[in-house]
């Protein structure tokens, strides 16, 4: 394939910027560029060998640089691939690029080192998915997820079900072109329990769809309760910051105040919202709209009650419209006497803290009860999971063709409707694993790249 090159650091100052050169003609535009101080000919570099010398653009000395070669096929992209690193500057950065066009290297596109090194086998699409989602990660446990699909964790639990269809579909296949050479009888039975079995194993992955997505975006978190509670005051607590404005007069927040925080290890997309409450003031009452939405998006709701008062009618309504499943009820100013009925809340939510938000120990408890209600803290994603819309419909689809196909057996259809319908489920995890998916699909997946990667 034709070379191409591209400066695969950040275009900021740094210590060092790095230019990748790969394709057949990698080591050639690399000698083209790059005058070892040994003066030993890169065409007689091994591979994973590096060498300090100068870079030149035609002759004119542009900085001294270290070149790391790697030989065909033991290199990212299973192509020839040569490194230069220079000094880490923007300009001198994009000079030694310029020189490497100019030794006769194209432009790389976004993503078309980890593209060829897909095309070469080195990764399969799930894998070269994961390695944009590992560039992106922004917290421990979704970087954590993203390296075990780099490593193939979704790619093999897609194969042991894709497998399993082939086997099938082959079985069928050989019923229909020769009854009469196969030794025992078809036993639908069997073959319709290993559809429902792959069907099970990809609703198994589809639900944790949304798990990948809490990991890496935080869960959406909504604070809520009615007005003067100690909402804001909870926010500032767990964010560290002054960020949401507190005083003692009712109704002090009536914009929504968000921030993204680091929670126990699990990242959190908090909501501080207006407090809850009949109001004529239109401005309020929009806040309070706003806050119902906030409400109903959320995945985990931390409800605040003021223990040193007792519950009101504006209590009553928030406690009907919340879902003791996914809310951790705070019972707030545990430092003050005690008025309000807590033992009526702490029964009615089974994940209840009591603490002050004024308090920094507060934190620990509310991160305990969020883990606990979110199940996240002990979730195993490094098993694989699917990670985007594109793999999600693709297993969707899969799921309810392997349903359609046992279905079609249990309910005694021709084996060439059966078999026609698997054949189908596996084009689309064909699909999701990139064995067959189009080169549309495919720019798709790699246009979320950038340069150099
Ligand atoms: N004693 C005590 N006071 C608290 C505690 N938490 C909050 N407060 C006080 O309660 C008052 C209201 O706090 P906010 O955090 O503004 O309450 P809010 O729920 O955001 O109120 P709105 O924005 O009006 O809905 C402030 O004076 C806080 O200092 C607590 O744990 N103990
Ligand atoms: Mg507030």
């Amino acid at each position: 394939m034709i070379t191409i090159a591209a400066i695969a650091t950040p275009p900021a100052q740094g210590g060092i910027a790095v230019i990748r050169i790969s394709g057949e003609d990698a080591l050639n535009v690399a000698e083209r560029v790059f005058s070892p101080a040994s003066g030993k000919p890169i065409s007689e570099m091994r591979g994973y060998t590096a060498a300090y010398g100068t870079i030149r653009d035609k002759g004119t000395r542009l900085d001294d640089g270290v070149l790391l070669v790697y030989r065909t096929p033991h290199s990212y992209t299973g192509e020839n691939v040569a490194e230069i690193s220079c000094h880490g500057g923007v300009f001198i950065a994009k000079r030694v690029l310029s020189a490497c066009f100019s030794a006769g290297a194209v432009p790389a596109q976004a993503g078309e080192f980890t593209k060829r090194a897909m095309l070469n086998g080195k990764l399969s699409l799930t894998q070269a998915e994961a390695v944009a989602d590992i560039i992106g990660a922004q917290n421990e446990q979704f970087l954590m997820c993203s390296e075990a699909q780099r490593e193939g964790a979704l790619h093999r639990r897609i194969k042991a079900v894709s497998d399993e269809i082939l086997s099938i579909v082959t079985l069928i296949q050989a019923w229909i072109d020769y009854p009469d050479e196969m030794e025992d009888e078809f036993d639908g039975n069997l073959e319709a329990g290993k559809l429902k079995a792959a069907e099970n194993e990809l609703s198994r992955l589809i639900s944790s769809c949304g798990e990948g997505q809490m990991l890496r975006d935080g869960i959406p978190t909504a604070i809520v309760g009615r007005p003067n509670v100690g909402k804001s005051t909870l926010m500032n607590l767990l964010t560290g910051t002054e960020r949401s404005i507190v005083t003692d007069i009712e109704g002090t927040t009536r914009d929504i105040v968000e921030e993204t925080v680091m929670l126990g290890g699990i990242m959190l997309r908090l909501a501080d919202c207006a407090g809850i409450r009949d109001t004529s003031d239109v401005v309020e009452g929009i806040g309070v709209e706003r806050m119902l939405k906030k409400l109903a998006e959320a995945s985990v709701v931390l409800a605040v009650f003021d223990s040193s008062r007792e519950l009101s009618d504006d209590d009553e309504r928030l406690i009907a419209r919340l879902d003791p499943a996914k809310t951790v009820c705070v019972i707030n100013k545990t430092d003050l006497n005690e008025k309000a009925d807590v033992s009526r809340l702490s029964g009615k939510f089974p994940h209840t803290v009591r603490i002050s938000a004024k308090d920094e120990a507060s934190i620990n408890a509310i991160a305990d009860a969020v883990a606990e209600l979110s199940g996240i803290g002990s979730l195993d994603l490094t098993t694989g999971f699917i990670a985007n819309e594109r793999q999600r419909l693709c297993a969707c689809e899969a799921r309810d063709l392997v349903t359609q196909a046992r279905e079609a057996l249990e309910t005694g259809m021709t084996l060439d409707a059966v078999g026609i319908l698997c054949e189908n489920a596996l084009d689309k995890l064909y699909e999701l694993s990139g064995e067959k998916a189009s080169d549309t699909v495919i720019d798709s997946v790699f246009k979320r790249f950038c340069v150099g990667k």
